[in-house]
């Protein structure tokens, strides 16, 4: 049967294969059944949102593995999901029913780094901070960093295409990754795995595959490109009391620190006494008294004293016209891991005080804070919002530097009255600001179906063609990502 057959493509059917389901098989090899709560972990998602009822967890250790199981779910027809660390947000790496799960975690060696070019080749499964703690001996760092990056995988970050914390200083993966290896649906592997900065030979088919999230084939080796560690970082905090206001600061440390400006972030009040409250790490306020929004500044770059100069000079400005009302300046490595907490940990705070209903939007900056308060409004018109309501808050936060805004409302629950008052409301709302629904976060199973919001019919169709000439059957991450998908 299916459990045996996959049994005979793995070389350590013992530790690589996970199911629930019994084989009349007598091999020593055969793994015994296991109880379904040993698969919970692989059937739910991260925010506790999605569950599926997958049989069976398969674990590859090599790019061989992954293409007989793919070819014979393709003879047999068999649904597939694939799954990188599971932190995914949409809920695009977990089953919606029984779909296989290929898990990519055992497919994690790292392939060669040539240390000249700072080009990195590693399969799929190698995990983002494994990576970056690999480079950094040599003085390099990875061009893309998470607030889960000690569970997210290469491959999903790929996968996803992933932005995150240093997109606004090294841009999307869409110019950092130069080579794919990828499993196609029926089985073939297409090797792209090159490492070449300069190729325009025919279409670039790597593209079609970065945030693909899994529907049209899946990753196997990235071939990625990294910069320079900068010799001198540095992390300031600065407290401001508008969202005009934040708007300014931008201006300004723009105009002092554009070439040395790796990270541009905001919060708001409301998502700082979230961390207070609720992060595992304890988080020390910086300033003796709340204000309406914070602002998290990065800078790297190669020398410290040009640095330091800069920052001063951004400093005495932003005190002088107002622009801020306090500041802090991490004075040492402890200080600018601690000010960086304060921003990380907002999404698992949230998640530690209830369920979190997450939008993550592209849309012009000076727009996102009303949207935030229009937001709050709602609720509150209908009595819905503060201690012993429905919904306990609505935060605001994201990465100004890239007019991607984070919208988290914590609830009770994910019921479906909670859901009613955010959703169609929010995406009519984006659409009409010519924004994305989807910054960074992906489509998955949350917005497959909501496509139309951001992208034209003619777009959307073409992206139905493509699905339907690699993936005929819809064998891969089924009811996902786009609306044909769901029936
Ligand atoms: P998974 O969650 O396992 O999968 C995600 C999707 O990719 C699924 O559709 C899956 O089927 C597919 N997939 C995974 N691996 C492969 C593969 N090898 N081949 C083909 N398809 C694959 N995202 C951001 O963009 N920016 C952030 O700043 C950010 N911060 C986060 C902070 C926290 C605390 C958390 C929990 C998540 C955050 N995320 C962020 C979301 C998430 O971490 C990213 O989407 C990440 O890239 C997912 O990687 P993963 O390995 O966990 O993939
Ligand atoms: C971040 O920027 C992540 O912290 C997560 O993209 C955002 O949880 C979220 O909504
Ligand atoms: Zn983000």
């Amino acid at each position: 049967d299916d459990i045996e057959h996959f049994a005979s493509i793995l070389s350590t059917p013992e530790t690589s294969l996970l199911t629930t389901l019994a084989t009349s098989s007598t091999s020593s090899r055969m793994p015994k059944p296991v109880d379904a709560s040993e698969l919970d972990v692989f059937n739910k998602d991260w925010m506790n949102k999605y569950h599926g009822r997958s049989a069976c967890v398969l674990k590859p250790k090599s790019t061989k593995e992954v293409s007989e199981i793919m070819r014979y779910c393709h003879q047999r027809k068999l649904a597939i999901v694939p799954q990188g660390g599971n932190t995914g947000l949409v809920g695009g790496g977990v089953p919606v029913r029984d779909e296989v799960i290929v898990n990519l975690g055992s497919l994690n060696n790292i392939r060669s780094f040539d240390e000249v070019s700072g080009t990195l080749v590693a399969d799929a499964g190698c995990i983002l901070e494994a990576l970056d703690n690999h480079i950094a001996e040599k003085g390099y760092m990875m061009p893309l960093d998470l607030g889960a990056k000690g569970s997210c995988q290469i491959g999903g970050n790929v996968a996803t295409n992933a932005g995150g914390l240093r997109f606004l200083r090294y841009g999307s993966l869409h110019g950092n990754v130069l080579g794919l290896e990828v499993v196609l649906p029926n089985g073939d592997i297409l090797d792209g795995l090159s490492t070449l900065r300069k190729d325009n030979t025919g279409f670039d088919l790597k593209q079609l595959f970065i945030g693909s999230e899994g529907t049209i084939g899946l990753i196997t080796a990235v071939s990625i490109v990294t910069p320079r560690r900068p010799a001198a970082v540095n992390v300031a905090v600065f407290a401001v009391d508008s969202f005009e206001a934040v708007q300014q600061v931008f201006s300004t440390v723009k105009r002092h620190c554009g070439e040395i400006l790796s990270a541009f972030e905001f919060f708001d009040s409301q998502s700082l006494n979230m961390v207070k409250s609720h992060a595992t790490a304890s988080i020390k306020d910086p300033f003796q008294e709340r204000h309406p929004f914070y602002v998290l500044i990065e800078t790297s770059g190669s020398r410290k004293e040009h640095d330091d100069e800069k920052l001063t000079e951004l400093l005495e400005e932003l005190m002088e016209s107002s622009q801020i009302t306090d500041g802090v300046l991490a004075q040492d490595e402890t200080q600018l891991q601690s000010l960086w907490a304060l921003r990380e940990s907002i999404p698992e705070a949230c998640g530690k005080l209830g369920s979190v209903f997450k939008y993550d939007l592209s849309m012009p900056v000076p727009k996102m804070n009303e949207l935030v308060e229009d937001m709050r409004g709602r609720f509150k018109e209908r009595d819905m919002l503060g201690k012993g309501k429905p919904v306990k808050e609505v935060v605001g936060y994201g990465h100004i530097g890239d007019g991607n805004l984070h919208i988290n409302i914590v609830a009770e629950s994910y019921a479906p009255e909670i859901e009613s008052v955010i959703e169609p409301y929010i995406y009519e709302w984006v659409s009409r600001e010519k924004g994305s629904i989807s910054a960074e976060h992906g489509l998955g199973r949350m917005k497959g179906q909501k496509i139309g919001y951001s992208k034209s019919q003619t777009s959307v169709a073409l992206m139905e063609d493509l699905k339907k000439l690699l993936d005929p059957d819809n064998l891969l991450n089924p009811y996902k990502y786009l609306p044909s998908s769901y029936r």
